[in-house]
């Protein structure tokens, strides 16, 4: 299959991310793609291209217009304010304040627009949001041409954003941006299934009033793990969209086992859903050895995973997410892809 990437990416390199009470450097880091990359060459799993721009229309259909236009203007707003070192917001509204006027101040914009202090704007943070968003755009057109599949190597992630808001190492919401272009050039129905360690709260907030893109998500259970304001079971999506979300919460230290039973559930509920077309929001921060994360697969495991995705028999889109195991990396995300082409 297809691989796209821009070696964009690595303008977003934050210094540091607040993690248990401390500054340390940021998980979310330019080598994830490096390793990717270097293990998808090495195995040969299809011919890397770069992404085509598709502009801000695509962004626009999913996200809010001044959350996009804070996006670009922050970093120099910041710069000019604080000087040439990451933006990282330090307060936030909770209930019983206010958020109908926006603040002019950048520090109270950061905090507007944003769900955690994880997840640094830095100079090049906007170009390689928007590199990564056009992969995955460049991805969905490959489907559209006719490809069976096709993995969209995204760096900075995407799935943690929201319509207007930013968190977990995440900016632009590279798997909803993909799924609405199917949607927008031909595809009745699009399926969203999230195999990410994390819940995918930005996928499910953007889709969660719409009945065409179902939303599936794997991922530790909210009341223990990040992002923890999101991802219940009882959580299924409202109006139009309701009974289009579903999640499926696991415990720390899920294996394989645990794992593959959700995954068949998943799996039944895309099938009876009939999509046109697939995208699987890919994170490996389900490996055991994930420095941020607590369930328990296996490199192998990442095989049968892709096996399982094969055998949902969809034109589907791989749009990388989360794995922090950096020297594993490449290996995981290679094993899904082989696994997927058998
Ligand atoms: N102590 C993605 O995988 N911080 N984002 C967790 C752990 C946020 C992960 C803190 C993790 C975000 C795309
Ligand atoms: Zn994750």
């Amino acid at each position: 299959m297809i691989i796209i990437h821009s070696e964009e990416h690595r303008l977003q390199s934050g210094r540091s991310e607040l993690n248990d009470g401390q500054l340390v450097p940021c998980y979310e880091k330019p080598e994830r793609a490096d390793i990717i990359r270097d293990r998808l060459a090495a195995i040969g799993v299809g011919p890397m291209v770069t992404p085509d721009p598709h502009g801000l229309e695509p962004l626009a259909r999913v996200h809010d217009a001044g959350y996009l236009s804070f996006l670009q203007s922050a970093w120099d707003e910041w710069l000019v304010e604080h000087g040439d070192w990451d933006a990282l917001p330090l307060n936030w509204v909770a209930p019983g304040m206010h958020r109908r006027v926006v603040p002019r101040s950048i520090d109270g914009r950061l905090g507007y627009y944003s769900f955690d202090a994880g997840t640094p704007i830095t100079a090049g943070t906007w170009r390689a949001a928007t590199a990564a968003a056009n992969s995955a755009l460049t991805g969905a057109d490959r489907l559209r041409a006719g490809d069976r599949s096709a993995f969209a190597l995204c760096r900075p992630p995407g799935h943690h954003a929201g319509r207007a808001y930013y968190g977990g190492y995440c900016f632009l919401n590279n798997a909803a941006i993909a799924a609405q272009s199917l949607r927008d050039n031909g595809a009745a129905r699009v399926a969203v299934l999230d195999v990410d360690y994390h819940h995918g709260n930005g996928t499910q907030e953007i889709f969660w009033e719409r009945g065409d893109v179902l939303f599936v998500s794997l991922h530790a259970d909210p009341i223990d793990e990040f992002p923890y304001f999101s991802g219940h079971a009882d959580e299924t999506g409202a109006g139009a969209g309701a009974g289009a979300t579903l999640n499926l919460p696991l415990p720390w230290g899920t294996d394989w086992a645990a794992y593959a039973e959700a995954l068949a559930v998943a799996a039944r509920r895309i099938g009876d859903f009939a999509p046109d077309a697939l995208v699987v929001s890919l994170g490996a921060d389900t490996y055991g050895g994930d420095p941020i994360s607590r369930f328990r697969l296996l490199s192998e495991d990442f095989l049968r995973m892709g096996a399982a995705l094969a055998a949902m028999n969809l034109p589907t889109l791989f749009v990388m997410e989360g794995g922090y195991a950096v020297a594993d990396l490449g290996v995981n995300v290679g094993n899904v892809l082989t696994g997927f082409e058998g």
